[in-house]
C-alpha cells in the first residue's frame, strides 16, 4: 500500500473528527482506538471489493472453508503488517502523541473458537489471503465466544465472554444478503410432473445475517471474506396487528428463541454432545453457506452440473457434516437433478479434516431428534446411508461388521464422521501420525474401501503472527542475518543454519529470549503478584485442559521436584519457572480438579521460604490467541506431552518451535515431525510410542498398582492428593484419584512418570551448557518454516481443492 505518514496522519485526524467530533485532546482512548480502527478498515476495503469482483469475474475456482470456529484473536496489528504499514502508522500516531500499542490493546480479543480447530480455521484464513488464493470462510458470529476463566482460590470461574460489547470495527452487516433457513414442522413429498418435491408444513423460519471481516493478505492486494452469520429476526417482518392482539409476550418469545442460535460458542466437552441447539448451530451456517454459494454460482450461468469445477467447500471437522445433505437438498430439490448426478457433484465438491481420533469425541445425533430437528435433511440422510450401505454389502458380500462399522445410521444414531467420509472426495488428517492411525486402525474399513480419498495435511501456523507480530526482535535478527526472503518463503528460515557457530548471533538470539522472559517476568508480577526470575528455565504448558493432553504428568513431576527438594534442599538444580494456562469445559469435572491441583501445588512451592525459589508454578489465568503471543515467545521448553497416539498434531508445538523453544515431547502428533525436522540432538523425546500404547489398548499388559507400587515417588504424591497436605479435604482430589486407579491409569501417567522425569533431569543438563542451548533453540527456529500454514495451504489448494492463486494487480 503505497501512503505517507502525513497522509495517515491527516486521514486519522479527519476520522477522530467525522465520527467523534472531537480532537486528539479531547477524545477518550476507545475513541481514538474506534478512530483508528475505521481508518485502518477505509484502507482495506478498497481492495476488498475490488477482490470480489476479481474472484467472481474471472470465473476461478474458489473455496469456501466451513468451520464452526475461527479463534481470531486481534485484528489490528494484523491488517497493518499485512498492509505494510505498521511503522509508519506507529510513527504517524507517535507525532498525534498517541502510542499505537496503547491502541491496540483496546481490541476485543475474537474469542470464536475452542482452541487448534479454532485457531487453524484462522491462520488458514491469514496463509489464504496472503497466498491470494480465493477463498472464504464461513461460520458463526457468536454473541458470546468462548468463556472468560478467572481463577478465584484456585478454581476455575467461567465469566461471560461479551465481546461485541464494545463495536467490533472490523464487521460489515450485509443485512440484504440475509437467508432463510427452515426447522422443524412436517415435510412430505408430493409429485409434480414424473419428479418429487418436498411440501413444507408449519416449519419455523430463521432469518441468517451475514457479517463480513475482510482478510487481508501479505504483501498482496488481495483481501478475502470471513463471513459469520447471525441469526436475527427481520423486525420489518414483524405483524403489528399480531401484536395489537396481545401477542407481544409471543414475540418476545420468538425474538429469543431465534437468536438463541448465534448466542454462544460451546465449549469442547463431551459432555455437551447431544445438544439440540448445537445441532440447530451446526445447520443454521451451513444451510446459509451452501444456499449462499448455489445462488452465487448460478449468477455465473455456468449449469449447476458444472458446480464442482468452481467451488470447494471445506468441511473443518464433522460440525459442518450436514453439508453433505444440504448440497444433495438444493441440487434435488432447488435445482431438479437425479440423485446419481447430485450425489456426483456433490462428492467432488466436498472434502473433510479429521481432527480427533477419540471415538468418544466423534459427533452423533441420535435420530430422533435429527428427524424432527431437519425433517427434509433427514429424510437425505437417510436415502445417502441406504444406497451406501447397498454399495457395502455388494462389495464385502455378507460382512456385517462393515456396515455396522461404517453405515452413518446406526443404533438409533446418526454418525456425523460417517457422513463427511462418504459424501467427500477427500479426507484428511492434521500430521502424519495422525493420518496413519486414521487410515490403519479408526477408519480402515473407509480406507479400505477408498483409499484414494485418504490424505495426509500436517497442520501449521502462520509465520506472520506466530513470529514477524509476536516476536518482532526475532524477526528483526532473521533479517539481519540471512535477509528478507523468509517473509514471503519461510522455508527459507532453514538458511539460519548457517550462523549455528556465529556466536555474535547466538547472544543475539539469547538476549531476545531474556528480554522477553524479562517482559513476561513483569507481567506476572503485575498480574499475580509472583516474583519469578528471567535467569530461570520458563517451562511451559499451554493449550485446552484435556486428561489426554496430561497436564497431570507435568504437575507429578513438579510435585515430586518440590518433594526431592524438601527432602535435600542443597540438591542442585537449574532453577525453573512452571507456566501451566488452560481453560477447561465447565462440566468437565476432572480437568477442573486438575486446575484446582495446579493452584494448590502453585501455593504450596511459590511459599515455601526452603524452597528458595528454586522452583515456582504460574498459572495464567484466562489463556487465549493474545495471552499466547505474549508467552510464547518467552518459551524454553514446551511441554507436549499428550499421551502418544491421542494428540492429532498439535500447533502449540510448533509455535514454541519457531520461536526457539525446545519441545519436550512424547512421539506425537506432529511432535513426531518436530523430531525429524530438527534431529533427535535437539529435541527431548520420553514416554511410551503410540505403538505401545495402542497395543496396550488392544491386548492389556498394564497394570497401573503395580507402576504405582513400585515407585515410592508416586506413592507419596498420591498421599498428598488425599491427605490435606494442601489444606483441602480429602475429597477434593476424588475424580484425579479415580481416573488414574479405575480406569488403570488410561492415558498411562504413572506408566510414562520415570522416563518423564528423567528427560526433565536431561533439561537441566542440557541447559547448564549455554552455548550448546543456544545451537538448540536455533536449530529449532530455523527448521520451524516447514510448519508454516503457507506451506500447508499450498498442498490443500493443489491436492484437495485444485484451486490456484488469483492476485489482484495493483
Ligand atoms: C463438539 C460437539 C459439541 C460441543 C463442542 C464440540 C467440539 C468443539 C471443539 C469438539 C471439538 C472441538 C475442538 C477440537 C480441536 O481443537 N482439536 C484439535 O485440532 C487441532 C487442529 O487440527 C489439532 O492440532 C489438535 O491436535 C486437536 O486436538
Amino acid at each position: 500500500m503505497q501512503i505517507t505518514k502525513e497522509q495517515i496522519k491527516q486521514d486519522y485526524l479527519k476520522r477522530l473528527t467525522f465520527t467523534f467530533a472531537e480532537g486528539v485532546s479531547e477524545a477518550s482512548i476507545d475513541h481514538k482506538y474506534l478512530a483508528l480502527g475505521k481508518l485502518i478498515k477505509d484502507y482495506v476495503t478498497e481492495g476488498w471489493a475490488e477482490t470480489n469482483r476479481a474472484y467472481t469475474e474471472g470465473k476461478v475456482k474458489q473455496t469456501y472453508y466451513f468451520s464452526m470456529e475461527f479463534l481470531i484473536g486481534k485484528l489490528l496489528d494484523t491488517y497493518l503488517i499485512n498492509l505494510g504499514i505498521k511503522d509508519l502508522c506507529s510513527e504517524a500516531l507517535a507525532e498525534l502523541g498517541i502510542d499505537l500499542d496503547e491502541l491496540a490493546a483496546m481490541e476485543p480479543d475474537a474469542g470464536l473458537g475452542n482452541g487448534g480447530l479454532g485457531r487453524l480455521a484462522a491462520c488458514f484464513m491469514d496463509s489464504m489471503a496472503s497466498l491470494s488464493l480465493p477463498a472464504h470462510g464461513c461460520g458463526i458470529r457468536f454473541k458470546h465466544g468462548l468463556f472468560k476463566q478467572k481463577i478465584v482460590n484456585g478454581y476455575q470461574v467461567e465469566k461471560l465472554d461479551d465481546w461485541l460489547k464494545t463495536d467490533f470495527v472490523w464487521e460489515v452487516k450485509k443485512a440484504n444478503r440475509g437467508i432463510n433457513i427452515n426447522f422443524g414442522g412436517n415435510v412430505y413429498m408430493r409429485k409434480v410432473g414424473n419428479k418429487l418435491q418436498p411440501v413444507y408444513e408449519n416449519c419455523e423460519v430463521i432469518r441468517a445475517v451475514p457479517y463480513d471481516v475482510p482478510i487481508v493478505g501479505f504483501h498482496t492486494k488481495n483481501v478475502n471474506t470471513l463471513r459469520l452469520w447471525s441469526a436475527e429476526i427481520d423486525e420489518s417482518d414483524i405483524n403489528l396487528s399480531s401484536l395489537q392482539r396481545g401477542d407481544y409476550l409471543r414475540y418476545l418469545e420468538h425474538k429469543y428463541s431465534v437468536e438463541e442460535i448465534s448466542q454462544v460458542l460451546y465449549p469442547d466437552d463431551s459432555s455437551e454432545s447431544g445438544r439440540r441447539l448445537r445441532l440447530k448451530q451446526e445447520y443454521f451456517f451451513v444451510s446459509a453457506g451452501i444456499q449462499t454459494i448455489v445462488n452465487r454460482f448460478k449468477k455465473t450461468g455456468e449449469p449447476i452440473t458444472e458446480l464442482h469445477n468452481y467451488i470447494a467447500i471445506h468441511i473443518n471437522d464433522t460440525h459442518p457434516a450436514v453439508a453433505v445433505a444440504e448440497l444433495m437438498r438444493i441440487l434435488l430439490d432447488q435445482e431438479g437433478l437425479e440423485w446419481d448426478e447430485a450425489w456426483r457433484i456433490t462428492v467432488k465438491t466436498l472434502a473433510y479434516t479429521n481432527h480427533t481420533i477419540m471415538a468418544e469425541a466423534l459427533e452423533k445425533w441420535p435420530k430422533d431428534m435429527f428427524a424432527k430437528l431437519l425433517p427434509r435433511i433427514y429424510m437425505i440422510v437417510e436415502e445417502i446411508n441406504r444406497r451406501f450401505c447397498l454399495e457395502v454389502s455388494k462389495k464385502y458380500y455378507g460382512d456385517w461388521n462393515k456396515i455396522n462399522n461404517m453405515a452413518i445410521i446406526q443404533n438409533g444414531n446418526i454418525r456425523m464422521a460417517n457422513l463427511a467420509i462418504i459424501g467427500s472426495h477427500s479426507i484428511n488428517g492434521v500430521a502424519w501420525l495422525h493420518t496413519e492411525i486414521l487410515k490403519h486402525r479408526e477408519l480402515k474399513d473407509f480406507y479400505e474401501m477408498y483409499p484414494e480419498r485418504f490424505n495426509n495435511k500436517t497442520n501449521g501456523i502462520t509465520h506472520r503472527r506466530w513470529l514477524i507480530k509476536a516476536n518482532t526482535d526475532l524477526a528483526d535478527l532473521l533479517v539481519d542475518t540471512i535477509g528478507d526472503e523468509w517473509v514471503e518463503n519461510p522455508l527459507q528460515i532453514k538458511k539460519l543454519m548457517n550462523f549455528i557457530d556465529d556466536k555474535k548471533v547466538l547472544e543475539r538470539l539469547g538476549n531476545i529470549k531474556y528480554k522477553r522472559k524479562a517482559e513476561v517476568a513483569a507481567f506476572v508480577k503485575k498480574a499475580y503478584g509472583i516474583e519469578i526470575s528471567p535467569d530461570s528455565i520458563y517451562d511451559i504448558q499451554v493449550k485446552r485442559l484435556h486428561a489426554y493432553k496430561r497436564q497431570l504428568l507435568n504437575i507429578f513431576h513438579i510435585m515430586n521436584l518440590y518433594n526431592e527438594l524438601k527432602a535435600n534442599p542443597s540438591k542442585d538444580i537449574v532453577p525453573r519457572t512452571f507456566f501451566f494456562g488452560a481453560k477447561a469445559a465447565p462440566a468437565y469435572y476432572l480437568a477442573k480438579q486438575i486446575i484446582k491441583l495446579i493452584n494448590c501445588v502453585a501455593d504450596k512451592v511459590n511459599n515455601d521460604p526452603e524452597i528458595n525459589g528454586k522452583i515456582k508454578v504460574v498459572f495464567l489465568q484466562n489463556y487465549g490467541v493474545t495471552l499466547a503471543e505474549k508467552v510464547i515467545p518467552s518459551g524454553d521448553i514446551s511441554e507436549q506431552i499428550s499421551t502418544a497416539s491421542k494428540e492429532a498434531s498439535g500447533t502449540g508445538n510448533m509455535k514454541f518451535m519457531m520461536n526457539g523453544a525446545i519441545t519436550m515431547a512424547t512421539l506425537d502428533g506432529a511432535n513426531v515431525e518436530i523430531d525429524q525436522a530438527v534431529g533427535r540432538d535437539n529435541i527431548v523425546v520420553f514416554g511410551l510410542t503410540s505403538e505401545e500404547v495402542m497395543d496396550y489398548y488392544a491386548h492389556g499388559g498394564y497394570n497401573a498398582y503395580e507402576t504405582f507400587n513400585n515407585d515410592p515417588r508416586l506413592q507419596l504424591i498420591i498421599s498428598q492428593l488425599k491427605n490435606g497436605f494442601f489444606g483441602v479435604g480429602a475429597d477434593e482430589f476424588n475424580l484425579i484419584l479415580r481416573n488414574l486407579f479405575d480406569t488403570n491409569d488410561e492415558f498411562f501417567v504413572f506408566k510414562d512418570f520415570d522416563s518423564y522425569v528423567k528427560a526433565q533431569e536431561k533439561v537441566d543438563e542440557l541447559y547448564k551448557d549455554k552455548e550448546r542451548w543456544l545451537k538448540m533453540s536455533l536449530t529449532n527456529i530455523a527448521n520451524s518454516g516447514i510448519f508454516s500454514s503457507d506451506n500447508t495451504i499450498k498442498k490443500y489448494a493443489d491436492e484437495i481443492w485444485n484451486i490456484k492463486p488469483h492476485k489482484i494487480s495493483e
